[in-house]
């Protein structure tokens, strides 16, 4: 994909940071396609005859980042199949492909591989907050979300993984200036307000 003409946006944060959230309201106020690796890895889990369902449903209980091709390349797909399918009318449109990665890279292998056989990002949207919040969050979204790594074991292992692993790339796309660093801990719409402007702020960028 050619960077100039496929802008990414790459959403990171803790685990219960609230990247989803956020995503879902982006979507709503640009033309965004919205992929979350994480999504997409549980959709591959549990698609019949998949070769890597066992994996990945070990991976991700035990809060591991699961090997960077199998993301990549269910990232890549997707990508691919958005801009093909296309969008018409209100939605998003073919050749306007913005999107909006959720929870990738998430670890310095995924990144370089990323940026280097599929796209550049023009943007990081970092939302941070403390442990004690995400836990809190993730607890309570456990009690509906049915997913097999919300609970207390697999959080504090998820909360390990994002500190060894995923701050390192927050790190390398700081250095390159990539990064808007947004305070999650406010309400779901203050949060989305400030999230809001940063996109504006760069696509005016793009457009002057
Ligand atoms: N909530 C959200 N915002 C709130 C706010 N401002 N105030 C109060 N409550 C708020 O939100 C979490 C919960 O908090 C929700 O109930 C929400 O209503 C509430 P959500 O938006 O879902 O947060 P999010 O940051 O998306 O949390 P998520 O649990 O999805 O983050 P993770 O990064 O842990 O999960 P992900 O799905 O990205 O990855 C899961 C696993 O997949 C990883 O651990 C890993 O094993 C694997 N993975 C890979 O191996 N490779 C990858 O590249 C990606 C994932
Ligand atoms: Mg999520």
């Amino acid at each position: 994909f050619e960077s100039s003409k496929v802008p990414v946006i790459f959403v990171l944060g803790g685990p219960g940071a609230g990247k989803g959230t956020q995503c879902a309201n982006l979507v709503e106020d640009f033309d965004f396609c919205h992929l979350s690796a994480g999504d997409l890895l549980r959709a591959e889990q549990n698609r019949p005859g998949s070769a890597y369902g066992d994996l990945i449903r070990t991976y991700i209980k035990e809060g591991q980042i699961v090997p960077m091709e199998i993301t990549v390349k269910l990232l890549e797909n997707a990508m691919r199949a958005a801009l093909e399918e296309g969008r018409t009318g209100e939605g998003w449109q073919v050749g306007h492909g913005r999107f909006l990665i959720d929870g990738f890279p998430r670890k310095m292998d995924q990144a370089i591989m990323f940026d280097d056989a599929v796209c550049k990002s023009s943007l990081v949207l970092f939302f941070t907050t403390t442990e004690e919040e995400m836990l809190k969050r993730l607890l309570k979204r456990a009690e509906t979300s049915g997913r097999e790594d919300d609970n207390e074991a697999s959080i504090k292992k998820r909360f390990r993984v994002y500190k060894e692993e995923t701050m390192p790339v927050i790190e390398y796309y700081s250095k390159q200036g990539k990064v808007a660093t947004i305070d999650a801990t406010a309400s779901v719409e203050e949060v989305h307000e400030k999230a809001k402007a940063v996109v504006e702020e760069l696509f005016a960028g793009e457009l002057s």
